[in-house]
């Protein structure tokens, strides 16, 4: 068999073998083998912490103005490297190459705003009660952060942690999923090359169910962040939850697109597509249900069911390819038996197959639309992580903003249409976290709160200023300067 790389854990700045197995990195393209695993055992996670917890002392005091330098020369270099990693994140992933540079280039820009936070960080200043006093806030590291993060955003939720985590002088153990080992161990690398001292940011490879588990529950972990299924996202919360750690959660999705009679159906269409089929719909903000006003029913069927069948469906290696694979052949089981009760639950329009011929060597499922669905359906409440979409017909804007709201979840939502009451009124009462007005519900740009309601997170946010109040905790100092003891809320009557 060819040399393929082997991945290793990164431990207090040195590449270490694990006494755990080794797992293959399979390309969901065509399941090649493009790499080997090395899974961590408690033992070697605890290492990690310990490393970070020491290195802490000391990364808390470098001054944020020179990690943000830092900060700057690792996003200069994932600029520089950003085709050979977008390479291997199709590799791994399977998204079309033109996805896979949208997604370093996230990384690149969340490197390059949180440098920026270096000179800012900014906390306030406030008019004392009392004389000759003076009072501010302060935003400090909150300690050890155990971060866990997907296959679908392999670096680019990993920056949006890891960025602003280490910024404000926290320290890092992190568990990247094992189908994407090798953009880790690329990131990792590149952090050792700039000069990241050691400790700071500490990989450990391995599953959820051992190696997530073990930093979880480690009593020098501080703050965990995770995005993943809501199901893990429930026992991480509960386990940290029971030791008083921080916890910050990023889960799953069900994010509709309102389509109104004024929309420009046309726009539309590239807005669902996009959004639909886009990784093919295996991120936590695809669209998988589309709310559609009667009027324009039929229309948008039509528009829609033939540029579905004009997607060119393939390896994301292919500059042409629209749809790539999905990530593996459970997964791809899983959508297939989705769609099976979706056929009982509405009426198929296109797709429902999982692709044979030349398509069978990947994980390849035919884009698929099913129409007439009640908002209640299985197919229309529960996260399928593939691409189906559910077409739900209303009868006006209030109903359409009923059935938005009619769900479990609460990441993102987007509505088309021309008319700008209805552009206000949706801003304000779709309870998501995120909203879209004339683009699909994908598409969250760095510099703004990532994250959702009710199941979807528990009230915190990635990226975006809001994930520094993850990672740092507020210190309030009160300077008295008068020379006497005043006491507020007595002395000040
Ligand atoms: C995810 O699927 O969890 O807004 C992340 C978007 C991307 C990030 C998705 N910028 O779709």
């Amino acid at each position: 068999m060819k040399e393929v790389p082997a991945y290793k854990n990164y431990i207090n700045g040195k590449w270490r073998s694990t006494q755990g197995k080794w797992e293959k990195v399979i390309n969901p393209a065509n399941e090649k083998v493009l790499a080997e695993v090395n899974l961590s055992t408690p033992s070697e996670v605890d290492e990690a912490v310990l490393a970070a917890k020491r290195a802490q002392s000391v990364w808390k005091t470098v001054p944020a103005p020179e990690k943000g330098e830092l900060l700057f020369e690792i996003s200069q270099k994932l600029k520089e490297r950003k085709e050979e990693l977008s390479q291997l994140l199709t590799s791994e992933n399977g998204k079309p190459i033109q996805e896979a540079r949208g997604e370093v280039q996230e990384a690149i820009d969340m490197g390059f705003y949180m440098a920026g936070e270096g000179r800012r960080l900014f906390g306030q200043t406030v008019p004392a009660e009392l004389p000759n006093k003076h009072a501010m806030s302060i935003r400090c590291p909150v300690g050890t952060a155990g971060l866990i993060t997907p296959w679908n955003f392999p670096i680019a939720i990993a920056s949006w942690k890891m960025f602003p985590a280490i910024i404000s002088g926290n320290t890092v153990v992190w568990k990247p999923a094992i189908e994407t080992p090798g953009m880790a161990d690329a990131f990792v690398r590149i952090l050792d090359e700039c000069g990241l001292p050691p400790g700071v940011v500490n990989l450990v490879h391995g599953t959820g169910e051992t190696a997530g588990n073990a930093i979880v529950e480690h009593s020098q972990i501080d703050i965990v962040s995770f995005t993943g299924s809501t199901e893990t996202g429930r026992l991480i919360a509960s386990k940290a939850g029971s030791m008083l750690k921080k916890v910050s959660l990023e889960m799953g999705g069900k994010n509709a697109i309102t389509v109104m009679d004024s929309a420009d159906i046309d726009l539309a269409v590239d807005g669902i597509l996009w959004s639909g089929f886009g990784t093919s719909g295996q991120r936590c903000t695809a669209a998988s249900r589309i709310i559609v006003h009667r009027a324009v029913k039929k229309e948008l069927e039509k528009v829609l069911v033939k540029r579905t069948k004009e997607l060119m469906i393939g390896d994301g290696a292919k500059e042409d390819t629209d749809v790539g694979p999905v990530i593996s052949r459970k997964a791809l089981e899983s959508i297939h038996e989705y769609v099976n009760i979706g056929r009982q639950e509405g009426e198929l329009l296109c797709g429902g197959r999982i692709l044979e011929g030349k398509h069978s060597k990947g994980n390849y499922y035919e884009p698929t639309v099913i129409t007439n669905v009640h908002p209640s359906a299985r197919i229309a409440q529960e996260e399928i992580f593939g691409p189906v979409i559910s077409i739900i017909p209303v009868e006006n804007f209030d109903e359409a903003m009923k059935v938005n709201n009619d769900s479990a979840y609460g990441l993102s939502s987007s509505i088309f249409t021309k008319d700008a009451n209805e552009v206000f009124r949706a801003m304000h009462e779709m309870d998501t976290g995120i909203v879209y007005v004339n683009a699909g519900t994908t598409g969250a740009e760095i510099h703004l709160p990532f994250g959702g309601t009710k199941k979807t997170g528990n009230g915190h946010r990635d990226s975006g200023t809001a994930s520094l109040d993850v990672f740092t905790e507020w210190k309030s100092v009160y300077v008295d300067y008068s020379g006497s003891l005043q006491r507020a809320q007595i002395d000040n009557n």
